[in-house]
C-alpha cells in the first residue's frame, strides 16, 4: 500500500476541518490556513471548479506522530533512530501512477490554472510554497529534494529562491556546462515524505524521498517524467516538470516568510520554465501557508530536531539528551534541549553543537534539565530565571554565519550563491550543576506542594489541571 496524501486526509477523520463555503484560493486561503489550529480542507474553490486545497497537516506533535507512525512524545527520538538506521529505503520505477491520470504538455501546461494562493499581503504574486523540489546530480544521478518558494510569473514560468544547498549545487553543475537543468515540483505527498524532504544533512547515494521511504517503512514508487530526465513520486497529486535555463536571473520577492517578515532574500533569482504538468484527475492542492505558526516551521524543524538529537547525543562520546524542541513560535531560530549534564562544560558543548550544525537556523540555544518540560515555555523561563547565572551561563559568539532570512543581522553579500548574513549566536545554559557535583545539584531539586502524591487527591488535581 503506497502512502499518499489522500489516505492521510481520510484517516484524520473528524480531526480534519472541512470548509464547504466557497473560498477564493488566491486571496482567501492564506488567512484561513494561517488561522487553522489543525488540518484544514477547503472543498469549494472560486474559479477552480472540482479542486480542493488542504494545509496545516503537521503543525503539532500529535499530527507529526500520525504522519510518522509513532507517539507524540517520541517523535524526535523515533525519527532520529529511523532516519539514521533504516536509511536508505527502497525505491522502484513503475510505468504508470496516479500522478499521470492527466497529462498537460506544451501550451496546455498552464500553472495559473492550479489554485496557487497569494500567501501574504505584499507578496510579489502567487507563490507555490508546497512543491517538493526535485533535481538530479548530473554526475552521480542521485536526486535531491527540498521545499522552496516559487513565484508564478506566467502560465509557464516561475521565479524561485533557493536556499537548499544540495539542489543549488546540482543547478550550478548544469549551469557551468551551459545546459538547462531539469527540475520538477511534486505537490501533495504523504506528509511523512514532506517532512523528510527538508532534511539538510549529508546523504550519499540516495535522496530524501528514499530516506522517507526508509523512515515510513515502504518502497517508494517513482515514475519517469514526460518531458525531462527525472523521476518523481507516482503518488503525488500534481507534478510540474520543467527546466532551469543556465545563467538567467530575474527579480523575485518579496515573499512573506516563516519569520513573519517579507524582506531578506528578494533580488535576482533563477527562473523555471514549465514543460509539463501531470496530475490526478481529482487532484487536491496541498498548500503550505508560509506565515508564522503554520506547517511551514515544523516541516523544516522536525528533521532538524531529529538530526540535532542524534548529533548532540554523540557529544563527549555519549551525552544524555532527552528531547529537542524547536517551537513554531521561535521561527526555527531558537532550540530547546532537554538533557542531563554529567560533567562540567557538557551542557555548553551541547549548546555549541546546536549552533554549528547542517542547519543555519539555530541562533539561540537553551539547555534545561530533565525536570523541565520543554513544551511549556513557562517551565523553560522558570529554569532560566532560577538556574541561570548570566555572568557564567550565557555565551555570546560573534561573527557566525546565520540564516539568510534572519534580518536581525546585516546582509554582507547578495552573491550568486545565497544571501550571506553574519551575526552573533547565543548559548544559554539553564541546567542544574552536573551529576558529578551531587551536593550542589541537589540544592536545585524542585519542591513539590504537600499532598501532590496523595492518591486521594489525584482525581481532583486532574480536574483542576483541566480547568486552567
Ligand atoms: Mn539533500
Amino acid at each position: 500500500m503506497a502512502l499518499n496524501l489522500r489516505d492521510f486526509l481520510a484517516a484524520l477523520g473528524d480531526d480534519l476541518i472541512r470548509v464547504d463555503d466557497e473560498i477564493d484560493p488566491i486571496t482567501q486561503a492564506g488567512a484561513l490556513c494561517s488561522a487553522s489550529p489543525r488540518p484544514i480542507l477547503l472543498n469549494r474553490l472560486t474559479g477552480f471548479p472540482g479542486w480542493k486545497l488542504c494545509d496545516i497537516l503537521v503543525k503539532d506533535r500529535k499530527r507529526q506522530a500520525k504522519a510518522l507512525g509513532t507517539a507524540p512524545q517520541s517523535v524526535v527520538r523515533e525519527l532520529s533512530d529511523r532516519m539514521f538506521t533504516r536509511v536508505p529505503g527502497g525505491s522502484k520505477i513503475v510505468s504508470d501512477g496516479p500522478c499521470k491520470e492527466v497529462k498537460l504538455l506544451g501550451a496546455d501546461a498552464d500553472i495559473t490554472k492550479l489554485p496557487i494562493p497569494i500567501h501574504s499581503e505584499g507578496d510579489a504574486g502567487r507563490y507555490l510554497g508546497s512543491g517538493v523540489t526535485i533535481t538530479k546530480d548530473p554526475d552521480t544521478g542521485v536526486r535531491n529534494e527540498a521545499i522552496i518558494r516559487a513565484l508564478v510569473r506566467g502560465p509557464r514560468k516561475m521565479g524561485f529562491w533557493m536556499a537548499a544547498r544540495h539542489n543549488w549545487a546540482h543547478l550550478m553543475k548544469y549551469q557551468e556546462r551551459g545546459l538547462p537543468a531539469p527540475m520538477a515540483f511534486a505537490i501533495g505527498l504523504h506528509p511523512g515524505y514532506e517532512i523528510l524532504a527538508n532534511f539538510s544533512g549529508r546523504h550519499e547515494g540516495y535522496d530524501e524521498l528514499e530516506m522517507g521511504a526508509g523512515v515510513l517503512g515502504e518502497t517508494l514508487e517513482l515514475v519517469k517524467c514526460e518531458t525531462i530526465d527525472l523521476e518523481v513520486p507516482a503518488q503525488a497529486e500534481i507534478v510540474i516538470e520543467g527546466v532551469v535555463p543556465p545563467g538567467v536571473r530575474e527579480p523575485e520577492g518579496p515573499f512573506g516568510e516563516f519569520t513573519g517578515y517579507s524582506k531578506g532574500a528578494e533580488g535576482p533569482a533563477p527562473v523555471f520554465e514549465v514543460t509539463a504538468i501531470t496530475r490526478r484527475r481529482d487532484a487536491i492542492y496541498r498548500h503550505m501557508q508560509a506565515t508564522v505558526f503554520t506547517d511551514h516551521q515544523p516541516l523544516v524543524s522536525v528533521p532538524m530536531e531529529a538530526s540535532l538529537y542524534r548529533r548532540l547525543s554523540e557529544i563527549h562520546g555519549r551525552t544524555e539528551i532527552h528531547d529537542v524542541y524547536i517551537p513554531p513560535w521561535v521561527t526555527m531560530f531558537t532550540v530547546f534541549v532537554q538533557m542531563t549534564p554529567r560533567w562540567d562544560g557538557q551542557a555548553r558543548d551541547v549548546l555549541l553543537g546546536v549552533l554549528s550544525s547542517p542547519y543555519l537556523h539555530p541562533k539561540i540555544a537553551i539547555a534545561v534539565d530533565e525536570d523541565v518540560n520543554i513544551y511549556d515555555p513557562r517551565e523553560v523561563f522558570w529554569a532560566i530565571s532560577t538556574r541561570l547565572n548570566p555572568e557564567h551561563d550565557v555565551i555570546v559568539i560573534p561573527h557566525e554565519r546565520i540564516h539568510p532570512l534572519d534580518i536581525s543581522a546585516p546582509n554582507v553579500d547578495r552573491s550568486e550563491v545565497t544571501v550571506m548574513r553574519v551575526g552573533g549566536k547565543m548559548a544559554i545554559d539553564a541546567t542544574k550543576p552536573p551529576l558529578w557535583r551531587k551536593k550542589e545539584r541537589e540544592e536545585f531539586t524542585r519542591i513539590k506542594p504537600k499532598g501532590a502524591d496523595d492518591p486521594a487527591l489525584q482525581a481532583l488535581l486532574a480536574r483542576l489541571a483541566s480547568m486552567g
